[in-house]
């Protein structure tokens, strides 16, 4: 089994983000998700309008996500990746390279963002802090 993770805020669930997880389930057979948690956020300076009990729910209806996990730091990936047997690491390439260091222990794969759509354009099209 091919096993794959993703990291991410995923709020507001948009298409940019469900492209993103159908493309990184499509590498393999079975998809994690490393979602940040409210403490996280406050640390990438993001202010998630949807708690993380209700972006969990929001992702696990989805269906390319088979298993939902916190991320509470920048520095978990190494151990998330050894403790999971993963063997891709997907994230959008907005942070092209930035996780590179983990060519040693799985694939890295960077995807094309969504253009056009993000979170925050919908929360200021929506005048949403
Ligand atoms: N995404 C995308 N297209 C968009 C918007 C988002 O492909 N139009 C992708 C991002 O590139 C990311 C994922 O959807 O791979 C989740 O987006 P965010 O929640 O904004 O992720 P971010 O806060 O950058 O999380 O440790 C990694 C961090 O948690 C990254």
């Amino acid at each position: 089994m091919k096993k794959v993770i993703t990291y991410g805020t995923f709020d507001m669930l948009h298409y940019g983000h469900i492209n993103l997880l159908r493309r990184a389930r499509a590498l393999g057979d079975y998809l994690i998700v490393a979602l940040s948690s409210d403490s996280f956020n406050a640390i990438k300076n993001k202010q998630s309008f949807f708690h993380y009990e209700h972006r969990r729910q929001m992702l696990e209806s989805i269906r390319y996500v088979d298993l939902i996990i916190p991320e509470n730091d920048w520095e978990q990936k190494r151990e998330d990746i050894i403790k999971h047997n993963v063997n891709i690491f997907v994230m959008g390439n907005d942070r092209e390279g930035k996780f590179d260091f983990l060519k040693d222990i799985c694939e890295v794969v960077y995807q094309e963002r969504t253009p056009e759509i993000s979170t925050t354009r919908i929360k200021n099209h929506l005048k949403i802090r």
